[in-house]
Order: C-alpha cells, then sequence, then structure tokens
C-alpha cells in the first residue's frame, strides 16, 4: 500500500481522536458532515480516485469504504456514549431523596369536616373498628326495609328523601333507588358478606331534603356496628363514653344515655354529655348542663335477621354521629352552612395541616 496506507491510517486516527473528543451532537454531526458530507474529506478522497488505474482503484477503493464504516460506526457508538452520558447525569441531577423530611406546607389546608372524621377513626381504629364504605346511591331495601323502618315512615316519604329518576333502577330488585340517608346500609350490605364478630365504623357523605340553618342536603355521619355472641348495653356505654372523652379531650367527661327510638335498635337510647352554656355557646367539660351528642342502641333483631344473621345466636350495639355537630362543638364553628361554601378565608381560618395526621398516640387535638 506504500504510502497511500499511511494516509489512510494517519487520517483514520486523527477522525476516530476527533469522535471520540466531540462533547455534544452537534459537534459530532459537523464531524460526521466533514468526514463523509458531500464535501468531507472521505468523499473527496473518493472523487480522487478517477486517476488511478484499475487495480489500484479497487484496492483504493476498498480501504476507502472500510475507512467510511469505520467512522460512521465510531460516530455511533459516540453517540451511544454520549446518550448514556446525558441519562446519567440527568438520573444524578433528578434523583429523589425519599428519606428528606417534608417542606412544611403552607398552602393546602385539611377542612374541618376531613380533620374530624380522621380523629374518630383513629379512636374507634384504637379500639380494633375497621373502617368500611359503600355507595352513596342506594336501593329502597338497604336503606330503609333492612333497617326495619316502615313504609309509611315519614323518612321514606318524597319531600324527606332524594330518590332517583324512575322505579327499581336496580336489578337487585330493592325497590326505588335514592341518595341514602344515612350510612347504614353499609353496615347492611356488611351484614350480608361476612360473618360476625364484626367491629365497623362507617363514615361519609349522607343525604336529606332539608335546607336550614341547622341542616344542609348533604352532610356526613359516622355510624358504628359491632355484633358478636354476647354484646350487651355494658359494651355499648363504654366505648361511647371513652369515644366522646377522647374526641374532646376531657378526662371525666359526665355521660348519660336517655331512652330514645330508632326502629332499627332496641332498646334505643341518646347520649347526653356534661356542658355549660355561656351566651349561645357550648363549653363541652363539667357543668349543670347536658348536650345531646350521638344516638345508639342495641341492633333490633329484626334488622340481624333481615340481613342473614341469626339472632339466637348473635346480638350487637350500633350508633350514629353527625360529623358536623361534632366539629362544630370542638372546633368552635358557629355556622353549618359554611362547612359547604368553599370559602378559602374560611378554610385558612378553620384548616388543619396535612401534616398533622390525627392519631391517639400523636394527639388528636392540633
Ligand atoms: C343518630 C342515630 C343511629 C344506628 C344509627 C344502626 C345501623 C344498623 C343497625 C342498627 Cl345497620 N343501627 N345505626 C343506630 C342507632 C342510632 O343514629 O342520631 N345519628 C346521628
Amino acid at each position: 500500500m506504500g504510502n497511500l496506507g499511511e494516509t489512510l491510517d494517519a487520517l483514520r486516527s486523527e477522525l476516530i481522536d476527533a469522535v471520540n473528543a466531540a462533547e455534544g451532537l452537534d459537534a459530532l454531526e459537523q464531524l460526521r458532515v466533514s468526514a463523509l458530507g458531500k464535501k468531507g474529506r472521505i468523499t473527496h478522497l473518493m472523487k480522487e480516485m478517477g486517476g488511478l488505474d484499475a487495480d489500484a482503484r479497487k484496492a483504493r477503493g476498498q480501504d476507502l469504504n472500510a475507512l467510511k464504516t469505520d467512522i460512521a460506526a465510531a460516530i455511533e457508538n459516540r453517540k451511544s456514549t454520549l446518550a448514556q452520558a446525558a441519562l446519567d447525569a440527568r438520573l444524578m441531577e433528578e434523583r429523589l431523596d425519599v428519606s428528606l423530611p417534608v417542606r412544611p406546607e403552607s398552602e393546602g389546608r385539611i377542612h374541618p369536616i376531613s380533620q374530624t372524621i380522621e380523629e374518630i377513626i383513629a379512636i374507634f381504629g384504637e379500639m380494633g373498628f375497621a373502617v368500611a364504605e359503600g355507595p352513596e346511591i342506594e336501593d329502597d331495601w338497604h336503606n330503609f326495609t333492612a333497617l326495619n323502618i316502615p313504609p309509611d315512615h315519614p323518612a321514606r316519604q318524597e319531600h324527606d328523601t332524594f330518590y332517583l329518576p324512575g322505579e327499581n333502577s336496580r336489578e337487585s330488585g330493592g325497590g326505588r333507588t335514592l341518595l341514602r340517608t344515612h350510612t347504614s346500609p353499609v353496615q347492611v350490605h356488611t351484614m350480608q358478606s361476612s360473618k360476625p364478630p364484626l367491629r365497623i365504623i362507617v363514615p361519609g357523605r349522607t343525604y336529606r331534603c332539608d335546607y336550614d340553618a341547622t341542616h344542609s342536603p348533604m352532610f356526613h355521619q359516622v355510624e358504628g356496628l359491632v355484633v358478636d355472641e354476647a354484646t350487651h348495653m355494658g359494651h355499648l356505654k363504654g366505648c361511647l363514653i371513652d369515644f366522646c372523652r377522647a374526641i374532646f379531650g376531657v378526662e371525666d367527661l359526665p355521660a348519660k344515655f336517655r331512652a330514645s327510638y330508632f326502629p332499627f335498635t332496641e332498646p334505643s337510647a341518646e347520649m347526653d354529655i356534661g356542658c355549660t352554656r355561656e351566651g349561645g355557646e357550648f363549653r363541652i367539660g363539667h357543668g349543670d348542663d347536658w348536650l345531646e351528642i350521638l344516638g345508639c342502641g342495641m341492633v333490633n333483631p329484626k334488622v340481624l335477621e333481615n340481613c342473614g344473621i341469626d339472632s339466637t345466636k348473635y346480638q350487637g350495639f350500633a350508633f350514629g354521629i353527625g360529623v358536623e355537630r361534632i366539629a362544630m362543638l370542638k372546633y368552635g364553628i358557629p355556622d353549618l352552612r359554611t362547612f359547604f361554601e368553599s370559602d378559602l378565608r374560611w378554610l385558612r381560618h378553620y384548616g388543619f395541616s396535612p401534616l398533622q395526621i390525627p392519631s391517639m398516640v400523636g394527639g388528636l387535638n392540633p
């Protein structure tokens, strides 16, 4: 090959060194054009072969093609090295340290209803209750019939319940479709689908045709249900007294149970807690007054039977808590309607930090 061969070896190592030193895709492209492009150095050498005789031209052609292939391969190689380096750099740059403590969140606030529900869950969770949830659209049977609510009960009337258009829209044959008026249908589903012992609380939205200073058409409940072989009224009282003491943070909060009536419990009771009345406001704790706080009772055996539970073997207690009422009392929120007005100034005032998650060990009262 002599002289001509040496020229190509020098050019090859010059180009390959340049390719391997290129710092970016732009520099690589410039190198490709200057070597392999229309006016590139290798292309130029190809054109020069015209002056050679046939044998020399064949040999030179093979050498130049090999050089072309080598340079193109070197460029591709360098490209993937650069791409890998760029990816590595990005991975280092964007690496998330999940062990970093969160920054204090100054903007977002937890709504007092959510906060109160979380607190109620934390208390009953500690007592061994599981949280159950279910649909807000129900049928007549799960919302009323199973709960021993008679056909002529006022709660069933058109002007008390939001019925959906159409009759029997559910294939289950459960009757008219409606927005649940309490979370009890979730307990009904649970009793139908699982065997006792049961210990659940059911938080969620509920709906009634009612709108004034103390009623909102959408409101929140937490209901509870315990079913076991020897559950009795003493368990109900102990459980609910402990709950009220924990939620209001008053160690020896006075409490009493007054006889009442619900179709789904027998006997039924209303629970009152001690308070003092200062002007229009209540102070929970010791005082000469009583405040009604929740409804409860022993589950009516008819309800157990309706849900497929043997009432000669099992009995239980149940209760219903109005979340808005607890939140208003605990956090001194005077007007029910403000819960649902989406006023950001109100939320900044009454809302809670997302970092303060209620728990019995971490403290309920922020
Ligand atoms: C109230 C009264 C109450 C219940 C709800 C219930 C549910 C089933 C069976 C039996 Cl599935 N009872 N729930 C029991 C007693 C009272 O709520 O005044 N709530 C705000």
